[in-house]
């Protein structure tokens, strides 16, 4: 096959009759299938991939796992695509995945396509602001590649006929603002809500959340100027779409209230950096929209666009998902439009040192442990309660790192420790922590009450058995 002709995709498109051949291409490979098409009736359904490549068809109907059919198409081939246009083609075609970003192996997937991961929860208590490598990655469609020369934001306004469009360049030379914001899925601590009884969804520990500095235009300064009228009262929610798409096209979606984003004091911003370093692809690059204090599935990676809209989006993920409901509702019961869709997020701590089932070292009677705590809403920590006997005694844990940022503002988790004394002699104890926010809100003892069939919600006590060495 090396002495067959090179051909360019562009040629290929040209033969899509029978008249002029019918062409095809398969990762390098281009063949004429024309014979093919008149010898096999029935077999026209392959006309659909004519002048292009077949595999996006033999990915969505798994032909591409029969290898009797490669034998086939190898007969009728003709050529080479030229070496660019093949590059281009196996990368996109194959597997819609291919393209997504190198990740670090310290986050351990929980699915890897599409790509779902948490660090070890020992890592996040070791910096207020998490490394963008290690910040958990909550994807439900391939990456999109997007080229930030070319990139677009369009914003509609329900009503008017014309939509606003903002470039990179112009977005990013609006007058900037940097908040620190943490991000939590509504999934975080899934895994332990799991062990009352099964539930749907990824099998997330406790580091499905991570603390950055997000920099961005206000929200509120762009709807401005695409003008939004604050007063109109028709138009009740902000939807944003992100450019991530199915194999049917439709893209990730989801809404917040409008008060949220055209309140000064709430801080929605739409991030081009993180950390200080423009958002990885994994995050959103190049804009996505960070509304803190809100729920992780809100704050909407691959911003494409934004509509002023007197509805909530219309997305799967508004109406049919990230949802509370009783424990007593199964998947037969469940009607997804009788719960409002998830905003701010309740209370919520973790111990990440020790883990569950280390040994640690038990120093003048006592041992060291280190957490999270944070709160939806802007609500700030107030006090995290430990014990390491049942809750006989509890001890309050000293804040390692808290920004001064006033409720109903402050969007960033604290980093707490606490040394809590164990009876002499013990082998193992189980330690249990427990956060109270600024509404003096607290989280529930354990998780039977507030099972709910997504598994979301589920910020009950941090309970770990850890084993003593004296
Ligand atoms: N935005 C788009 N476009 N596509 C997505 O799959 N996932 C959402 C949200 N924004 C998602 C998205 C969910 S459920 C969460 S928890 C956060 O992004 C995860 O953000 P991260 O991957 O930066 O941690
Ligand atoms: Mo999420």
């Amino acid at each position: 096959k090396e002495n067959l002709p090179f051909y360019a995709l562009e040629e290929v498109g040209k033969h899509t009759t029978v008249e002029s051949g019918i062409w095809v291409t398969y990762k390098e490979g281009v063949y004429d299938i024309t014979k093919f098409i008149e010898g096999h009736p029935g077999g026209d359904q392959i006309l659909i991939a004519a002048g292009s490549s077949v595999e996006p068809f033999w990915v969505l109907y798994g032909i591409h796992e029969n290898p009797h059919v490669f034998d086939i198409l190898e007969s009728y081939r003709i050529g080479n695509l030229n070496k660019e246009d093949a590059q281009h083609m196996t990368a996109d075609m194959s597997d819609p995945y291919s393209s997504d970003p190198k990740r670090h192996p310290a986050l351990k997937p929980a699915s890897a396509k599409p790509f779902n991961a948490e660090c070890p929860p020992s890592f996040l208590v070791e910096s207020f602001y998490t490394p963008n490598e290690l910040f958990y990655v909550r994807n439900h469609l391939p990456v999109p590649e997007i080229d930030p020369e070319n990139y677009e934001l369009e914003i509609y306004i329900e009503g008017k006929d014309k939509t606003r469009v903002f470039s990179l360049d112009e977005l990013k030379k609006m007058p900037k603002q940097t908040i620190t914001a943490t991000i939590m899925c509504a999934g975080c601590r899934r895994s332990e809500m799991t062990k009352v009884k099964p539930v749907k969804g990824l099998n997330w520990g406790p580091a499905a959340i991570g603390n950055a500095t997000w920099t961005g235009v206000p929200l509120r300064e762009i709807l401005k100027l695409a003008g939004v009228n604050e007063d109109d009262a028709k138009h009740q929610h902000i939807q944003f779409e992100g450019v991530d798409a199915d194999v049917t096209g439709k893209m990730y979606g989801a809404s917040i209230p409008i008060w949220k984003a055209l309140d000064k004091r709430g801080d929605v911003i739409l991030a081009y950096e993180m950390n200080g370093v423009p958002i990885p692809r994994d995050h959103g690059f190049p804009i996505r929209v960070i509304v803190p204090g809100v729920v992780g599935a809100r704050n909407v990676k691959w911003l494409g666009k934004i509509v002023v809209a007197k509805d909530e989006s219309d997305s799967h993920w508004q109406q049919n998902d990230y949802k509370g409901f009783s424990p007593s509702t199964d998947w037969d019961t469940v009607d997804f439009s009788k719960s409002p869709a998830i905003q701010e997020l309740p209370v919520i701590s973790a111990i990440c040192q020790p883990g569950g089932g280390d040994t640690v070292q038990v120093q003048n009677g006592r041992i060291t442990v280190k957490g999270y705590a944070w709160s939806g809403g802007g609500q700030k920590i107030v006090r995290v309660d430990v014990t390491a006997d049942g809750g006989k005694s509890w001890h309050v844990a000293k804040f390692d790192h808290q920004d001064s940022a006033l409720p109903p503002k402050h969007w960033a988790w604290t980093l707490w420790s606490a040394e809590i004394p164990v009876e002499n002699n013990a082998k193992s104890v189980e330690i249990w922590a427990k956060a109270v926010d600024s509404c003096y809100n607290t989280q529930p003892e354990s998780f039977e009450n507030i099972w709910n069939l997504r598994g979301v919600l589920s910020n009950a006590y941090h309970r770990v058995r850890v084993y003593l060495k004296s």
